[in-house]
């Protein structure tokens, strides 16, 4: 019994789908040209696929698992369970308005023609709003609409925004906040269940340790408490006595988030020599 994954064959999904699978341990080769390989270290098959293909895989149970952006899951409604976020491939789903026009609110979108490769997504945003607009579906190059008398709006994926400002274009609303996404087929056997939560758990353990640093310093030993104050870690932090008389090593877990506060925290409550070190896995 193997479990088969669908990920994207090239493409903004594909270099993080392979790492996240190489992080988890899984061991395969993932050559140029290739449709499907298997792991050499765990009962899975990766096949790839276009983005857009994935979902529909997932559904027919073709693919048991599916590693996809949000947008694509939302926008092709199949009947595929969501298991899990993964942090990457953050964007958004905006609509967005040439700079010229005063963007007053979703009212100005009614009676709008709105270009647009999400037309299911952007039809629930809208008539949630009771706003009626001339939904235009496009399949590509979305934000020169405008520009060419297409359209009066868009409705596109944003990262960085500069395609929207090179195209003289605002993001108005955001109809959706997506990152990469780990579907799977509903009501898999318990055989592959059993495989899906191990693999989940690899995949947990490698989102945690994304999140949080290992950090070490000096601290004088009339400081410890103090210290240990500002520091959060996920258990009490490690002490352990330095050859200097009077200093103790403190060795802590922090979360990314924080991180700079603490660390600016910590130096002024005496610590030295901080050093941060990556994780690689964390199991809690
Ligand atoms: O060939 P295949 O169909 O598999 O791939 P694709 O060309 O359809 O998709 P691809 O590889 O471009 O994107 C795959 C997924 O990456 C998307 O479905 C999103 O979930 C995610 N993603 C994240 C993005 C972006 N960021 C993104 N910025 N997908 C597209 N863009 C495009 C956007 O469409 C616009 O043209 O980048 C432009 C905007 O970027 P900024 O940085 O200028 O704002
Ligand atoms: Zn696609």
């Amino acid at each position: 019994m193997k479990l088969k994954i669908a990920i994207q064959k090239s493409g903004r999904l594909y270099d993080d789908s392979v790492k996240l699978l190489k992080e988890c341990g899984i061991e395969f080769n993932n050559g140029v040209n290739r449709l499907r390989s298997e792991a050499v270290n765990f009962p899975l098959e990766v096949l790839y696929l276009r983005d857009d293909d994935i979902p529909q895989y997932v559904a027919d149970g073709v693919a048991d698992l599916g590693i996809v952006g949000a947008n694509v899951s939302g926008e092709k409604q199949k009947s595929v369970v969501l298991v899990d976020e993964l942090g990457f491939a953050k964007c958004r789903l905006s609509i967005a308005v040439p700079n010229r026009e005063q963007y007053t609110g979703t009212e100005w979108l009614q009676g709008k023609k709105i270009a647009t490769t999400y037309p299911v997504l952007l039809r629930e945003y809208l008539s949630a709003r009771q706003i009626s607009a001339d939904i235009h579906e496009i399949s590509g190059s979305v934000e020169i609409a405008p520009g060419i008398g297409l359209a009066d709006a868009i409705c596109d994926l944003v990262s960085s925004g500069s395609t929207l400002f090179l195209n003289g274009l605002q993001e108005a609303e955001v109809v959706l906040r997506s990152e990469a996404v780990l579907i799977a087929h509903p009501g898999l056997p318990e055989e592959k269940q059993v495989l899906l939560d191990k693999l989940l758990f690899r995949i947990q353990s490698v989102k945690r340790s994304r999140n949080y640093k290992y950090i070490l310093m000096n601290v004088p030993d009339d400081r410890i408490g103090r210290v240990t104050g500002i520091l959060p870690g996920i258990k009490s932090p490690t002490v352990m006595s330095l050859v200097k008389d009077g200093w103790s090593s403190l060795h802590t877990v922090v979360q990314e988030d924080d991180f700079w506060n603490i660390i600016e925290q910590l130096k002024e409550e005496g610590a030295e020599g901080i050093l941060v070190i990556p994780i690689e896995k964390m199991i809690v």
